[in-house]
């Protein structure tokens, strides 16, 4: 803040100094590899999470050749697939998702929409990018190693993780958990500045109930990555010295080819607990920044306050809380207690509520609105479409009846695609094509972009939705080869060999995608400031892409939320965050230019 004098700024936060006392980066080792600028550590995170996803989406095309046409590739025998289908499935919600939307989003879009400079702790920012980069060679690593990755699942569950005759157990598992641990060390060096400079960074007027709703989300999910994280570490660790050191966390007694092992005593089902505390709300870490950049992609987008702000915050908060107390709604079938099942049964269901209201809000949002269907608005709307049919499939889930039979099944594949796969995935794109501009003072090709969220959309809805009906005949999860029990119609396996033909396509739509992301960065057309008139901080820098230090001489102050738009009465179609009272022009509306 401008008022603190600079012989104390050595004792301030990088968040609150002047732009002058900010130790701006003289080197291109420091501007650009070893950055502590949290833009560029976006960059770094967004560009490395990019990667891997389409390592993990290269990996799904392997199963699903192996699905739709059994026997013809040989290499994918079952080891393999379970070696996959492991991979694949941790690098989407580790790797990726969570990478992308906190490591690289958060950076970002917090201190710039919160009117910072830059992340409180930018040093322990930089680590965390490092620690993240360290985790995933060593995740690719096992791809390499004796055995191979590990084939345990993502869920890793003990005591078969660790033992022989699951693949990779010689080395694969190890590296697992070791990269895991890394990541977490990582993720909690940059998750407490994501909270810290939401709590202390922001600038003068933006109060907690101004923010806009992306970091309302973003912050949220970070509190939960805390609390959350740390019970897969904990899990990770024990299970890592139940493997290498004999110890008995999670091993009961076994007999393994005739012969007793060392172990006695442990409880696998205890790992059940610790995986899946960090599992479920792991999906609402993922889910709740998507929420908040939706809101904002809505209302920017179809020129709308959005409806029920304060609601709004507060169902993002609900279902924060409410996500750490129905984790073993994933154990229906490790032969709990019935009663049990009913209490998580129930505050699964409860979660509907702050659900279904949001999606409400939004709708209200979009009822006679301005809407204008760019590429980011469209990616939000598919959101929202996929959410909801997600969410639908969850309501039969959470239920303990339903859920025994169909639990393992291809149900239970299609139900979480289409609710933290898919839906979350459509929010990434949106967010891209949306703040693309202001990362790079460029656009992306509109026809491209729209080539890209109708194949991609259309094509997922065409891979996951009859992925229910598999799951209804009661084609299992995990397996290798549908076999050919008499209950599976001839019909089966042909639906099978479309969802992989349509899976093919859909990938192949992600390389318009990487090639509109490079190409744009030197051929896009020129973006300006402000390209989509946005009300929030970000979009108000006084040069784009915005520098090291974000904001020149003087941080913005701040007057109003985050949702001006269209306001009666007011000349302007949107009022910036930052514009002071006075500049706010009274009377009939000016015509507005046309958004690009
Ligand atoms: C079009 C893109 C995708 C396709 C075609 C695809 C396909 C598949 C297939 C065929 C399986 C194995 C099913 C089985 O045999 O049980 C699978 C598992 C899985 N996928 Fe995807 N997937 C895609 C995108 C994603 C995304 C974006 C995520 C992010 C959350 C994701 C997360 C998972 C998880 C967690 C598993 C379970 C792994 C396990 O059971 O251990 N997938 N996917
Ligand atoms: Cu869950």
């Amino acid at each position: 803040m401008a008022d603190i004098p600079l012989d104390r700024v050595a004792e301030t936060a990088t968040t609150e100094v002047e732009d002058l006392a900010l130790r701006h980066p003289h080197g291109w080792v420091t501007r650009y590899v070893f950055s502590q600028d949290a833009k560029t550590i976006a960059i770094q995170y967004t560009a490395t999470a990019l990667a891997v996803g389409f390592v993990a989406l290269f990996l799904s095309w392997l199963m699903r050749l192996q699905l739709g046409f059994p026997g013809t590739f040989a290499f994918i025998d079952a080891a393999a697939y379970y070696q996959i289908i492991t991979m694949h499935g941790m690098m989407m919600i580790v790797y990726v998702l969570t990478a992308v939307l906190l490591g690289g989003f958060g950076n970002y879009l917090i201190p710039l929409m919160v009117g910072a400079r830059d992340m409180v702790f930018p040093f322990a920012n930089m680590l965390s990018y490092w620690f993240y980069l360290l985790a995933v060679i060593i995740l690719l690593a096992s791809f390499f190693a004796p055995g191979g990755p590990t084939g345990a699942g993502w869920t890793l569950y003990p005591p078969q993780a660790i033992l022989s005759g699951t693949p990779g157990q010689e080395s694969g598992i190890i590296l697992m958990l070791v990269s895991l641990i890394v990541f977490i060390a990582g993720f909690t060096m940059g998750g407490l500045n994501y909270v810290v400079t939401v709590l202390q960074g922001r600038t003068r007027g933006m109060t907690l109930m101004r923010m806009p709703l992306t970091v309302w989300g973003i912050f949220t999910a970070s509190v939960m990555a805390l609390l959350a994280f740390p019970a897969l570490f904990v899990a990770c660790v024990m299970l890592l010295f139940d493997k290498l050191l004999g110890t008995s966390f999670f091993m009961p007694s076994l007999v393994e080819l005739g012969s007793r092992l060392e172990y006695g005593g442990g409880s696998p089902i205890l790992f059940q607990h610790l995986f899946w505390f960090f599992g479920h709300p792991e999906v609402y870490i993922v889910a709740l920044p998507a929420f908040g950049i939706v809101s904002d992609l809505i209302a920017t987008h179809a020129r709308r306050n959005i409806f029920g702000y304060r609601m709004m915050v507060w169902a993002i908060l609900a279902i924060g809380a409410l996500s750490f107390i129905v984790w073993a709604h994933h154990m229906y079938v490790s032969g709990m207690n019935p009663w049990f099942g009913f209490f998580f049964a129930t505050t699964t269901l409860i979660i509907a509520v702050p659900t279904a209201i949001k999606v409400y809000n939004w709708i209200l949002t979009l009822w006679r609105g301005d809407i204008h269907l760019t590429v980011p608005m469209l990616f939000a709307l598919g959101f929202i479409v996929t959410f909801v049919n997600g969410g639908l499939s969850g309501l039969f889930l959470g239920n303990v009846v339903v859920d025994v039979p169909l639990s393992d099944t291809m149900f239970v594949v299609a139900h979480f695609h289409m609710v933290m796969g898919i839906a979350p995935v459509l929010v990434i794109f949106g967010a891209i094509y949306h703040w693309y501009p202001k990362v790079t003072g460029r656009m992306m090709n509109d026809a491209l972009g729209k080539l890209h969220f109708w194949v991609t959309f259309v094509g997922t809805y065409a891979i996951f939705f009859p992925m229910h009906y598999l799951g209804l005949l009661g084609v299992p999860r995990r397996y290798h080869e549908m076999g050919e029990a008499s209950f599976f119609p001839p019909s089966a396996q042909m639906l099978n060999a479309y969802i992989t033909i349509v899976a093919l396509v859909v990938g192949a739509a992600q390389l318009v995608f990487l090639f509109n992301l490079l190409w744009s960065i030197r051929h896009g057309r020129e973006a300006g400031g402000n390209p989509w008139r946005a009300t929030s901080l970000e979009w108000q820098t006084p040069q784009t892409p915005p520098p090291h230090g974000n904001w020149g001489k003087e941080r913005p102050t701040v007057y109003r939320w985050a949702y001006d738009y269209n306001v009666p009465s007011v000349a302007q179609d949107f009022i910036p965050q930052n514009m002071p009272p006075e500049a706010v022009a009274l009377g009939p509306r000016l015509a507005a230019g046309g958004v690009p």
